[in-house]
């Protein structure tokens, strides 16, 4: 434990060192040319980065469908940012699964999942971490605070230009127990000739995507940039031009495409309506389709197991869905509410 402590701590010095060797004056200068290009029509590549550093490539998918991540929000337009990422930054990313997908906390963080586009051959060295959520920091704002994970530095091999959906599996699970961040270190200092951007989705939220390039700016929300934006920029105009598809500043209209996967708590001793596992107020064929999803698709957990565990035997399975079918469309007897957490 003592060598895996000293080990960690070896690796956050060696982030803390490398953002002091952040410029201001010049890495802001920079960020001012930054472009917003729409992607549109987008085709995946996935890389799967194991615990020991070792990369698989898989097929092209479609994005919004490429990984099972419970925190995911891609669900609309993806744009890419060119000429943001300098390397030597961090960026983050508010996460509160349970909040999205239903179950309860404590939430165990297996992978962090991030989307890059790059327009060449490059090898990225990039770190991954997670930490708690500092609601003092900004009045009203969540952001990043005390570092409970911090992955190793781990080279990515982007083999082509294209959208990348990359995954980093941590090396041990992390278990939290309530909302957090999760972010990544670019550790390699970016070549222009790479063409790397960073990606949004079109949903403008404050306080979830944050940028830190330097430690006299501190953390920029990429959702409500007004303070920087009007400190390098003359307007704060998004600057977006729908018929060139193009901007001259970095109105960011969505929160960075950075997710983390992983599995929610069930919630239990909470019954009220027997039967009613989407945990929507009814009992009718929507929580059948619910449970059908749960059991053989990798659906999500449901609010209250209890209501979900129709025969009251204190499991969920199989048995409770054939139940709830021979209820629904034969009127036979029940169900009842749930014993799972008795
Ligand atoms: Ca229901
Ligand atoms: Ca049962």
């Amino acid at each position: 434990m003592q060598s895996f402590n000293n080990y960690q701590f070896v690796k956050r010095a060696i982030l803390i060192f490398a953002l002091a060797l952040c410029a201001t004056s010049t890495e802001a200068a920079q960020k001012q040319n930054a472009t917003i290009r729409r992607i549109t029509n987008p085709s995946v590549t996935s890389i799967n980065i194991a615990p020991d550093g070792s990369q698989t490539i898989g097929a092209p998918s479609d994005l919004a469908t490429a990984i099972q991540c419970v925190s995911r929000h891609d669900s609309g337009a993806v744009w890419a940012i060119d000429n943001w990422i300098l390397g030597n930054e961090l960026y983050k990313s508010y996460q509160d699964p349970v909040a999205l997908c239903g179950g309860a906390y404590p939430y165990t963080v297996e992978a962090v999942h991030f989307v890059l586009q790059i327009a060449a051959p490059a090898t990225l060295t990039i770190a991954i971490d997670i930490e708690e959520v500092d609601l003092n920091f900004l009045p009203g704002c969540p952001v990043p605070g005390n570092m409970l994970y911090l992955g190793a530095l781990t080279d990515i091999v982007f083999p082509t230009g294209g959208l990348y959906d990359v995954t980093i599996s941590l090396d041990t699970p992390q278990v939290v127990d309530a909302p957090f961040f999760i972010g990544f270190f670019f550790a390699t200092i970016s070549d222009p000739a790479w063409g790397l951007s960073l990606v949004t989705d079109s949903f403008q939220v404050p306080c979830v995507s944050y940028n830190i390039w330097d430690t006299t700016l501190g953390y920029v929300d990429i959702g409500d940039n007004l303070s920087v934006h009007q400190s390098i920029y003359p307007t704060t105009d998004p600057c977006y031009n729908s018929t060139t598809n193009s901007a001259t500043c970095f109105g960011f209209d969505g929160r960075i495409l950075l997710f983390t996967s992983g599995t929610v708590s069930e919630l239990v001793g909470c019954c009220q309506v027997a039967g009613d596992a989407n945990h929507d107020g009814s009992q009718n064929i929507a929580d059948i389709t619910f449970m059908i999803e749960r059991l053989f698709s990798g659906g999500p957990a449901p609010a209250c197991l209890d209501e979900s565990d129709v025969n009251a035997d204190g499991a969920t399975n199989i048995t409770d869905l054939t139940l709830m079918i021979a209820h629904i469309f034969q009127g036979q007897t029940g169900p009842i509410c749930g014993t799972t957490g008795n």
